[in-house]
């Protein structure tokens, strides 16, 4: 039995030895120290053994189990280890290799030159205002001096959702809000998508951008809407540029007018930017009819105002030598990305 035992704990030691998995050592645990396990098999025949040698061999049983014991617990520490390493091998990531880049985009040519203009206007202390651009028609026509039954809410072919509300052709709706809401000193923009029934093509868009722009206090004149408006192209266009004011005819200005800027291309002389002309339509502009004020509780008997619009899409052709409108509204990447 001492032999048994002996050979036990050295093929133990030696199957240990050659284990490399912790399901083998678990295998190893239940072939040696299991209850249908070898050390338990040679324990059931302490019964044949005199009995005074019973104890002796009681003992040594037991010391081999604990050794094994032992030896098992350290192996598994090995092995526990050794598998760790394996896996952190297997598992390993490459924190060196350059991840996919997501492109950054960048604002619209649109957005650049309508920030500009912003910023400009905020710079002589405008305001920026917002408002709907699903209007009625109270907003877009009637307060603006266009009732009923008058030709430009024809002409100027809308889109209506129904009798009386409609998508804004103009953001002065904006300002008759503004006017409606506080008494003057007013001066702010209103900058925003318009829409009007037109066809598509390379100048026309049924939407386009538009910034319009009102102050409106005590003693406001033409000169200040010249002066204001001319400051504004000069620092658009540079320093040597030139505005001209021609009569024009709006309901809600009187009087109105519209804006030239001399020829930026050829400076007057005519060219094709200009179709010859030597000077390019930028907005159109006037005093605020006393109607309209009227219409906003403001008594145009104390105070005037200036009031002008502008087309933005058009701008920023010009300005980035784009011959087709429709390259601002297709959102074609090999565009864009030219900003
Ligand atoms: C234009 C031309 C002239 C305009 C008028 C007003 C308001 F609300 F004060 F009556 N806002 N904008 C105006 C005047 C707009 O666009 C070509």
């Amino acid at each position: 039995m001492k032999e048994k035992l002996l050979s036990l704990r050295q093929s133990a030691e030696k199957d240990l030895h050659s284990a490399s998995t912790s399901k083998e050592l678990e295998e190893i645990r239940i072939r040696y120290l299991g209850k249908k396990g070898e050390l338990t098999a040679i324990l059931k025949q302490m019964g044949s053994l005199p009995p005074e040698e019973r104890p002796i061999m009681g003992a040594l049983a037991n010391e081999v189990r604990q050794l094994i014991e032992e030896m098992l617990q350290s192996r598994s520490v090995e092995i526990e280890r050794l598998e760790l390493e394996n896996r952190l091998l297997r598992e390993d990531l490459d924190i060196t290799l350059p991840s996919k880049r997501r492109p950054l985009g960048h604002k619209h040519p649109m957005n650049i030159l309508l920030d500009e203009i912003k910023d400009l206007f905020r710079g002589m202390g405008f305001e920026i205002a917002e408002g709907p651009e699903v209007e009625t028609t109270y907003y877009n026509f009637t307060a603006l001096n266009t009732p009923e039954g008058h030709p430009s809410r024809d002409m100027q072919d809308t889109f209506y959702f129904s009798d009386d509300v409609l998508l804004r052709t103009q953001t002065s709706s904006v300002q008759i809000r503004v006017m409606e809401n506080r008494q003057p000193p007013i001066r702010v923009i209103a900058p925003g998508r318009v829409y009007r029934k037109d066809e598509v093509d390379a100048t026309h868009s049924p939407m386009f951008h538009q910034i319009e722009g009102l102050v409106v206090d005590k003693g406001i004149t033409m000169g200040d809407l010249k002066g204001t408006l001319d400051a504004v192209f000069k620092q658009l266009y540079g320093p040597q540029s030139k505005t001209r004011f021609r009569p024009h005819y709006f309901p809600f200005t009187e009087p109105s007018a519209e804006m030239d800027l001399m020829c930026f291309a050829c400076h007057g002389k005519g060219c094709r930017v200009c179709k010859g002309e030597g000077w390019i339509e930028m907005l159109g502009c006037g005093m605020v009819h006393p109607k309209v004020l009227e219409y906003c509780n403001i008594d145009p008997e104390i105070y005037t105002g200036y009031a002008f619009g502008m087309g933005t899409d058009r701008m920023a052709m010009m300005r980035y030598k784009v011959n087709d409108m429709r390259l601002f509204f297709e959102n074609d990447m090999r565009f864009l990305a030219q900003f």
